[in-house]
């Protein structure tokens, strides 16, 4: 089989100190320093939001981050501004090896439409490019990791499932939002069920 490693979102506003830090976010970026150089392929995702994207509570008059409402048709979670195009909040972690990854894709760039998934946006409606670029270099065994747990690697996961990859969380290189407690551990039963096998980073480096 044909291993790629994944890596969701590492961007500094998703690190402690970031716009919508995940606790212990940073935790996850020497994971993937080390994690990078035993795989044959390594690709990554980045949210990459126009300034005025309409998954921000501040596009919402009356709403505050964390409140639900619909976005074209579709439940939308509201969140602080994050991740805006060119901004350094939407960089990658300054600590990672960008060096090694060898092809990204962007998301969250239409307005009207959140993309949780490196693979689709919400509704399923635009694909990222991210299956055609797996599918071009022969991967078939993908493994995950990055930010955040209970967002957007779970949605990134249960796509690969979905389009029939077999698809591995490593535990120890995620972290989660949790806007309820609990919401980590819940994401990672789901990606169980749908088919997920999970490793520790540890196995993988054979220590
Ligand atoms: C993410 C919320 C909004 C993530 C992105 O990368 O998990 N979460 N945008
Ligand atoms: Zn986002």
């Amino acid at each position: 089989m044909m291993r790629a490693l994944l890596l969701v979102d590492i961007q500094n506003d998703f690190l402690p100190g970031g716009a919508l830090a995940v606790v212990d976010g940073d935790a996850v970026v020497p994971i993937a320093n080390a994690l990078m150089p035993i795989f044959e392929h390594v690709v990554a995702s980045q949210d990459w939001h126009p300034a005025d994207h309409g998954s921000f509570a501040v596009q919402h008059h009356g709403f505050e981050p964390f409140q639900v409402t619909q976005l074209d048709g579709l439940e939308q979670i509201l969140w602080p501004v994050h991740c805006v195009q060119g901004k350094s909040g939407a960089s990658f972690a300054s600590a990672l090896e960008v060096a090694g990854i060898d092809h990204v894709v962007r998301k969250g760039m239409s307005p009207l439409i959140d993309s949780y998934s490196a693979f689709f946006d919400n509704g399923h409606r635009q694909a990222t490019g991210m299956f055609e670029h797996l599918r071009a270099i022969g991967v078939d065994d993908l493994f995950v990791m990055g930010l955040a747990a209970d967002v957007c690697v779970k949605y990134t996961v249960l796509d690969a499932l979905a389009a029939g990859l077999a698809t591995t969380l490593i535990t120890d290189g995620t972290r989660g939002v949790e806007m309820h407690r609990g919401d980590t551990t819940a994401a990672i039963q789901a990606m169980q069920a749908a088919g997920a096998s999970t490793v520790v980073s540890e196995s993988l480096l054979g220590r």
